[in-house]
């Protein structure tokens, strides 16, 4: 008879993590711990968005506005809480800070045990919730540093060379959660039957160029004219294609996996462009640089950016290095 292999169900995420950080420490059980908790916050919304359509009070809005002065989503607050809910009394972080909050939230009960802050974007791709489109969570771990009795958190606005990891969950077909703590790249995929998050891919590599490009076209004329010249010039090539899902996430996974460039430029209005560095931009930075790819503002590397507040925003060009270094062409190209 032939004989089942076990070998591949068994390498969970928490499992990696420790694998991962080499010995047994108690640094690398906390981040394996973090990991997991991170993993079941995940698994929680991944669970409420599959039966969205059928539950009251998932869909839509609650009729707040955040601190970004976006309209709020229950999808947003939910997953929200689920994140702060899965660190209380975990003993792993002592503040968390979110794109959907104002201020970071304590934990005074982890202090000082959890010497670690986890800043999360809940729900990336928020106009997607209500379509059944794909949508993600995106997630950056940082040490603490010094005591923060202010409660002013000064020390997050420091660059992205500070993250210690760094990933994002897609809920998409499947549920998958990609991370990096500085050692590679690794995609792990929901298996629901057992709950648990199994490796399906380690050490993933960008290809240096692909053809992939995915911008929001509608904003082409609040461009500045650099980046319109540059997309006319794609336009002009053959073999391009524009592939724009309106969640970041789900833009990245395809660029991290078969290559190209995901751009949020400036625009006239918001000339830092609309997403934010420590919960978007920084975090996709250090997992694709993990990959071998780049991210830049256009004029910086996005992980050299020190933000001058909590909520600061950049422009975003992300991807392959080949894609990133064409775009970077046009910017600088004096006229
Ligand atoms: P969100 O976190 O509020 O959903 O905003 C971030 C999202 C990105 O996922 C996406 O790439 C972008 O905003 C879409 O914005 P736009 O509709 O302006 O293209
Ligand atoms: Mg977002």
């Amino acid at each position: 008879a032939q004989e089942i292999t076990l070998g591949r169900d068994f390498m969970t995420l928490s499992q990696h993590v420790l694998s991962q950080c080499g010995t047994f420490s108690p640094e690398s059980y906390d981040l394996s711990a973090l990991m997991g908790r991170i993993g079941l916050a995940g698994k929680t919304i991944a669970r409420h968005l599959s039966r969205a359509g059928l539950m009251e009070n998932v869909l839509g809005f609650t009729g707040e506005v955040n601190v970004q002065g976006e309209a709020v989503k229950n999808m947003d607050r939910y997953a929200n809480r689920v994140f702060l809910r899965a660190f209380e009394q975990s003993g792993l972080v002592c503040r968390l800070a979110s794109e959907e909050m104002e201020k970071p939230y304590y934990i005074p009960e982890n202090c000082p045990i959890g010497r670690y802050t986890l800043l999360y974007d809940p729900i990336d791709g928020s106009s997607n919730i209500d379509v059944n489109l794909a949508i993600g969570s995106i997630f950056s771990i940082r040490q603490q540093e010094g005591n923060d009795e202010s409660g002013e958190a000064l020390d997050l606005l420091q660059s992205g060379r500070k993250q210690i990891g760094a990933g994002y969950i897609l809920y998409g077909t499947s549920t998958m959660l990609v991370y990096s703590l500085g050692i590679g790249v690794h995609a792990f995929t929901l298996d629901p039957s057992i709950g648990e998050f199994i490796l399906s891919q380690e050490n993933i590599h960008i290809p240096a160029q692909g053809c992939t490009y995915s911008v929001n076209e509608g904003n082409f004329w609040q461009w500045e004219p650099p980046m319109r010249e540059y997309v006319k010039y794609i336009h002009r090539q053959e073999g391009y294609s524009a592939r724009y899902s309106g969640a970041l996430v789900a833009d990245i996974h395809r660029i991290l996996f078969q290559g190209g460039v995901f751009l949020y430029p400036g625009t006239v209005g918001h000339p830092d462009g609309k997403l934010r560095l420590l919960y978007e931009s920084a975090p996709l930075a250090f997992l694709v640089e993990q990959a071998g790819g780049r991210a830049t503002t256009g004029t910086q590397e996005i992980l050299d950016v020190i933000p001058k507040k909590l909520h600061s925003r950049t422009p975003l060009i992300i991807g392959s290095s080949e894609n990133v270094k064409l775009v970077e062409s046009f910017l600088h190209q004096k006229t």
